[in-house]
């Protein structure tokens, strides 16, 4: 598997799928997640929607990944996950990873083989960034997974050199 680093807006991504840091609402926020159904547009939150109908009545747990459509973004799929809350959360470092290897299993349930995630938790979240960062490039390397590439997008140049040093 190639592991690539760049700097810019997950939402302009051309891969199989984009990875959003969700919550466990499934409804929107801010962030990344708001960015992504502002440019992907209704499709998105009515996939949530059902999701909420019928699988995920109580939410999606943090550490849990599911799919919807990516709507109108150049991207099939977007897998959102539940990162965990930085200050709240005790298992909080097994949750972060969690949130990654679902997302690429899922990936892999998809046949996606281009996979583009933002940096899970490093924002509203609170996770600082050169831990949120090794936690990341760890466990995406850890995993066994059909997927070819997967691509860091990181929207800051602190983010974007945090990456690059765990590379
Ligand atoms: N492309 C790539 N990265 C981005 C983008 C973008 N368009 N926009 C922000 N980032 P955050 P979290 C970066 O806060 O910490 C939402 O309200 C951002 O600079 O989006 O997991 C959800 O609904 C940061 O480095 O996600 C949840 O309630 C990283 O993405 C909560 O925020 C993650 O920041 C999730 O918080």
């Amino acid at each position: 598997m190639r592991i690539i680093v760049v700097k810019g807006d997950i939402t302009d991504q051309r891969a199989d799928a984009i990875v959003n840091a969700a919550n466990s609402s499934l409804l929107g926020g801010g962030g990344v997640d708001g960015a992504i159904h502002r440019k992907g547009g209704s499709e998105i939150l009515e996939a949530c929607r059902r999701l909420r109908a019928s699988a995920y009545g109580k939410g999606l747990p943090p550490g849990q990944a599911v799919a919807t459509t990516a709507g109108r973004l150049p991207a099939k799929w977007v897998i959102h996950t539940v990162g965990p809350v930085h200050s709240r959360s005790e298992d909080r470092s097994k949750t972060l990873a969690s949130c990654y290897r679902e997302a690429l299993r899922v990936a892999d349930e998809l046949g996606a083989t281009t996979v583009a995630f933002p940096a899970l938790s490093a924002g509203i979240y609170g996770w600082p960034m050169d831990d949120a960062a090794r936690i990341a490039v760890e466990t995406v390397r850890g995993t066994p997974t059909k997927v070819e590439e997967v691509r860091f997008v990181l929207f800051t140049d602190e983010a974007y050199e945090h990456f690059q040093a765990q590379m």
